[in-house]
């Protein structure tokens, strides 16, 4: 075989003296089959019958999917059995959950968005699984103390469900590797070990439609992107997941900034916008929610949601630029 699988690649970078290591990189390989479960059922979700919503409302009072709802079961069964983490916080669970385990386990918080871009799960457009992973402190137990800032993660990723199926992810011990799902032997295959942003790029995604909305800096900050830059173009497929990936690879800028009646907008801090600012960081790029890095923002709540900016540097450094001149 030309390249590593997963489980080879993991190997060969887990310090099997630390168990904090091996964990960490037992709990990444049981994310990625989740990813391989939930990437099943999407390819057959017309063929089970299992399009549209299950008539509840999530946290966020959005209508929950049966996908959205078989994707959060598939990570709650899989830690449930193999008790690798302590706490699960998901967007499509009200409050963390306790998942159980041993003493070290503890010490591991998981923050996931089981089905990211959930409005286009019944039009076969691309959709993804976001995690965030979390070393809570032992000896510092706080009513707060799951509520980390996205600087302290020790690892986080996707795994992606488009024409195939990606896992993308950045742990201490890595740089942002990619792999692809090789479905006929079960397996993701490396193919990237050290993804990198483009530091410039003419892409923009931000749902434009909000622009009315929008703050005069906000406004100021797209209509530079529009007709300020040399060149530009718009994409944005509304699922974060798939706009972030193909900016990472391409270069671009994805937006999610709030309006003037809900400042702090839509996207959920600890398990959208922290782990994507996080990919994007280590992979040379930049994420702000205007002024302020994003990874040093605090959640108030486990479903905490922030204005969010996150791509290629030198444009997020021009937005951020904008936003600072316009707030004096
Ligand atoms: P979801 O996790 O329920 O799918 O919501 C988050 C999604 C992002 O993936 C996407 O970028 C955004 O919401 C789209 O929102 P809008 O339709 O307002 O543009
Ligand atoms: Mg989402």
């Amino acid at each position: 075989m030309k390249t590593s699988t997963l489980s080879q690649f993991l190997s060969s970078v887990t310090d099997k003296s630390s168990p904090h290591c091996v964990r960490t990189s037992d709990i990444i390989m049981t994310i990625a089959l989740a990813g391989k479960m939930i990437s099943r059922q999407v390819r057959e979700v017309w063929l089970d019958g299992m399009v549209g919503e299950t008539g509840e409302t999530n946290v966020h009072g959005e209508q929950v999917k049966k996908l959205d709802e078989f994707a959060n079961e598939v990570f709650v069964e899989l830690f449930r059995r193999n008790g690798l983490v302590g706490t699960l916080i998901s967007e499509e669970m009200g409050e963390p959950v306790q998942v159980g385990g041993d003493e070290l386990a503890e010490e591991f918080l998981l923050t996931y968005d089981p089905l990211d871009g959930s409005s286009n799960i019944d039009v076969n457009v691309t959709i993804g699984s976001i995690f965030g992973l979390y070393r809570l402190p032992k000896d510092e137990p706080s009513a707060n103390l799951l509520l980390q800032p996205g600087k302290n993660l020790i690892a986080c990723g996707y795994a992606l469900y488009g024409p195939s199926t990606n896992f993308v992810f950045w742990s201490p011990n890595t740089s942002v590797c990619g792999f692809i799902a090789d479905m006929s032997i079960g397996e993701f295959r490396l193919t990237d070990e050290n993804i990198k942003i483009p530091d410039e790029s003419s892409i923009y995604s931000v749902n434009e439609a909000n622009y009315p909305n929008w703050d005069k800096a906000t406004q100021e900050v797209v209509d530079y992107l529009r007709v300020g830059r040399k060149e530009s173009s718009t994409r944005y497929i509304g699922s974060l997941v798939g706009d972030f990936h193909r900016n990472m690879l391409k270069g671009g800028v994805y937006l999610y900034p709030g309006t003037v009646a809900n400042p702090e907008g839509k996207i959920r801090l600890m398990y959208e916008a922290a782990p994507l600012a996080r990919l994007a960081v280590a992979a040379g790029g930049k994420a702000i929610d205007g002024q302020q890095d994003l990874l040093e923002i605090v959640p108030d709540s486990p479903h905490h949601t922030c204005p969010t900016i996150i791509g290629s540097s030198k444009v997020v450094d021009e937005i951020r630029e904008i936003y600072t001149k316009s707030k004096k």
